[in-house]
């Protein structure tokens, strides 16, 4: 993919307030679309009106960039978010991660993981044995960044996407992302929701279920989320991992399946043996 290539990434403030922020690996004769288009983007945005617009553009060495496979892709249908909630902790607890830790976990974001109850700009990193935080800062979070598609890669998982009625750059990007983390050294398991009130759904991703999207993480109208990133400290120093997330290109070039659509047995205590153990 030719000599050199470019991470553009774009954030944008409302009233000092955080609006839109995206970002692509692109190649040198993309660069100025790629602005154009994350510029337009920050511009447009039905959250309010950007006072403040930042692009940077950053040359990657392409000997460094890391290529991965996208992970599996599957959707649980449910419009209970208090059992979606007790499904994530099904999953994570069947990841590796101890059991009221995830319980824990999912109320850390539901109270809001920042200071004095806000989401965080970025994400926490939970012990998943001990529940012990252990990001540098509780307020920003770990930021996950320098990640995409490879371009062969964008336009076929667009196309599997909209087949399956998902075709909106937030699930494409959270996939990217949740991919990212997945390829870090020691992760275990993510859990993640949007901050959007509008937005419900949320995921679990970990190796072995791949992006588990379940439809109802939070009611209606609730304006907190986040992301925990579950890492096993006895795997990976945690500022080698923290400059992985952050600094490390990474292109999808593969990938995964997309599943379908799940109804999990109305019964809880059915999920860990029915859908869950024996997978999609
Ligand atoms: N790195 C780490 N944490 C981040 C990042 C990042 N680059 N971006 C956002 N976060 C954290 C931060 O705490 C936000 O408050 C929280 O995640 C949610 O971010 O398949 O839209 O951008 O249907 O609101 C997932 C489901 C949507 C998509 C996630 O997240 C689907 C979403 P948002
Ligand atoms: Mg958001």
């Amino acid at each position: 993919m030719g000599s050199s290539l470019y991470s553009v990434r774009m954030r944008a403030t409302c009233q000092s307030k955080h609006l839109a922020g995206a970002e692509r690996i692109v190649t040198a004769a993309a660069v100025s679309e790629t602005t154009a288009a994350l510029t337009s983007r920050a511009m447009s945005h039905v959250n309010g009106v950007a006072d403040e617009v930042y692009c940077s553009v950053e040359r990657i060495d392409p000997a460094i960039v890391r290529y991965e496979k996208l992970p599996d892709i599957s959707t649980y249908q449910l419009d209970d978010w208090q059992k979606g909630r007790q499904l994530a902790c099904c999953m994570l607890s069947r990841a590796g991660v101890k059991e009221d830790i995830a319980a824990r976990a999912v109320q850390l974001l539901a109270n809001g993981a920042g200071p004095e109850g806000s989401a965080m700009r970025g994400a926490v990193i939970m012990d998943p044995a001990t529940g012990e935080r252990l990001e540098r800062d509780q307020s920003r979070g770990v930021r996950v960044s320098r990640m995409d598609l490879a371009p062969e890669c964008r336009s076929e998982l667009e196309r599997e996407l909209a087949s399956v009625g998902l075709d909106h750059h937030r699930v494409l990007e959270a996939l990217v992302l949740a991919g990212k983390v997945l390829s870090a050294p020691g992760v275990v398991a993510e859990l993640c929701w949007s901050d959007n009130p509008d937005y419900t759904t949320g995921y679990v991703a970990d190796l072995h279920g791949g992006y588990q999207r379940i439809t109802a993480l939070k009611p209606v109208g609730d304006s907190l989320g986040g992301r925990v990133f579950f890492i096993d400290p006895t795997a990976v120093a945690i500022d080698e991992l923290i400059d992985y997330l952050e600094c490390q290109p990474v292109l999808f070039d593969g990938l995964g399946d997309c599943r379908t659509i799940h109804e999990p047995a109305a019964n809880p205590a059915d999920w860990p043996r029915s859908q869950l153990l024996f997978g999609p």
